[in-house]
């Protein structure tokens, strides 16, 4: 029962962003966080990981330690440093030679082309809520699988629409700083998901070999307790964060009990959604054609009924217990005193992995097969004679495989699993102390040290079992 099928993917994950660094190098252009980070003052994202320079070293690593996949994703604008325009011919050579190298390494590349790193001058005119953006992206993914697609096998089109459009217009803790606009919110994935419906219809009409599939963040709500209330919130949260998205993402339009609870919550923030009915044939279209969903899962969440005023505290320092996310019309998030949490409140469920996985196959049979494209737990890890003993974080990763060996015997075809993250990388919201790495790196050398979980990893994944 512990044995992974042969080819399942041991693998970890980075983002463009948050492991390169090298922001102003190679003719890069700005991402719509360079400036905000810079005012802000607070977090450097400008060194990262330096997975710009040190990506041999770390690919190297991943065959030591058998990682036999890893998420990479490009940064538009080190392609298009306006997002438009005429290529930057460095910014393309360095991602043949990194996808070049992780071919040599025997690390099959999940390539990413949109991994919350919008160009500045796209992100000027309205970011996903502009077409213009969404023509754009087609174009920028266009130009990427003319020139990758004879090595790559594994594409992705966006990570994570809802913490996007939630770091963006709810919680307010990604640039432009909007808090509680559900209605720009919805809008925003919806336009997110026409843009990859119409990259996945050009990469099937050009028939590039390989394989495209959408990474999204997938949590599962709970009521708190028993009460009709609590449920209704649960569903709300669902609705909004999940099935919306799954339901464009493999039906091609928005069920009518999605659609209920949609309208609902925007009749309730004043709010209305535009859509046309050529975004819906495209989007059908997509749904037929998509190869794979990557699921992302840090953890669930347990709700209560709320009728307040939106109010939301983001606990991007670690104090444990400061987290507050009450949203109008939807739920409030509470506390479960039976579940444990990481110092950034994520509470640790991998029951909620096992529901998820299980609920996406029988709503959505046409899945074709998953990935969980990220998993992994934050802490404030402590490097001690040259290694972290980050026994917490195995036990995570145990339980969330564990999870997924269970939904593999109940028929779910999920076929790798990827850690968050191959080292330790910026995060957007916290900055450099909530460390996710199978490789601790002291941000002042950028040396690469082996947690303990590297070496557990590194045994799981050469047995293809579970210990
Ligand atoms: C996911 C993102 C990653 C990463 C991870 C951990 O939502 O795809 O980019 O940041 O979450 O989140 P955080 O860094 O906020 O702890």
């Amino acid at each position: 029962m512990n044995q992974f099928e042969e080819g399942f993917i041991f693998g970890a994950a980075t983002a463009a962003y948050q492991a390169e660094g090298a922001v102003t190098v190679g003719g890069k252009g700005k991402t719509y966080w360079d400036d905000y980070l810079e005012a802000q003052g607070v977090f450097d994202p400008s060194t990262a990981s330096d997975f710009y320079h040190k990506y041999p070293e770390d690919l190297s690593l991943c065959q030591q330690f058998g990682i036999n996949g890893i998420r990479i994703s490009i940064a538009w604008s080190r392609i298009f440093p306006e997002g438009t325009g005429e290529p930057n011919q460095q910014g393309v050579e360095f991602y043949h030679g990194l996808i070049d190298e992780c071919l040599k390494n025997k690390v099959e590349p999940f390539v990413t082309l949109h991994h919350f790193d919008t160009p500045e001058a796209l992100y000027q005119k309205g970011d996903w809520l502009s077409k213009e953006m969404v023509e754009a992206y087609v174009a920028f993914a266009s130009f990427c699988f003319k020139e990758y697609a004879s090595k790559v096998s594994y594409w992705i089109t966006i990570n994570e629409p809802w913490s996007v459009v939630a770091g963006q217009y709810i919680i307010g803790h990604f640039p432009p700083n909007i808090k509680y606009d559900i209605t720009k919110a919805i809008q925003s994935m919806h336009n997110m998901l026409v843009g990859h419906a119409r990259v996945v219809k050009v990469f099937k009409e050009h028939k590039y070999p390989g394989e495209i599939g959408i990474v999204h963040i997938l949590e599962s709500k709970y009521p708190i307790d028993d009460q009709l209330s609590s449920a209704q919130a649960a569903k709300n949260e669902h609705i909004v964060a999940n099935q919306f998205l799954l339901d464009g993402t493999f039906k091609g339009s928005y069920q009518a009990d999605t659609m209920a609870i949609i309208n609902d919550v925007l009749k309730k923030n004043n709010g209305t959604l535009e859509t046309t009915p050529e975004e819906f044939e495209v989007l059908a279209l997509a749904a037929e054609e998509l190869d794979f969903l990557g699921i992302n899962y840090y953890a669930s969440h347990f709700l209560a009924a709320y009728d307040g005023e939106s109010h939301i505290h983001h606990n991007g320092s670690g104090e444990k217990g400061s987290s507050i996310f009450a949203l109008k019309g939807i739920g409030e998030r509470v506390n479960n005193p039976t579940i444990p949490a990481t110092d950034w409140d994520w509470p640790i469920y991998p029951q909620g992995l096992l529901d998820m996985l299980v609920e996406i196959s029988q709503r959505y049979p046409n899945y074709h097969k998953m990935y969980v494209t990220e998993n992994g737990m934050g802490d404030k890890d402590v490097l001690e004679n040259g290694t972290v003993s980050d026994d917490n974080r195995i036990d995570y990763v145990f339980l969330h495989l564990e999870a997924i060996q269970q939904a593999i015997s109940q028929g779910v075809n999920v076929q790798g699993y990827f850690m968050w993250s191959l080292m330790d990388v910026f995060s957007w919201t916290n900055g450099y102390n909530k460390r996710y790495g199978l490789f601790y790196i002291d941000f002042a050398t950028q040396t690469r040290y082996p947690k303990k979980s590297a070496h557990w990893f590194n045994s799981v994944s050469r047995s293809q079992k579970l210990i």
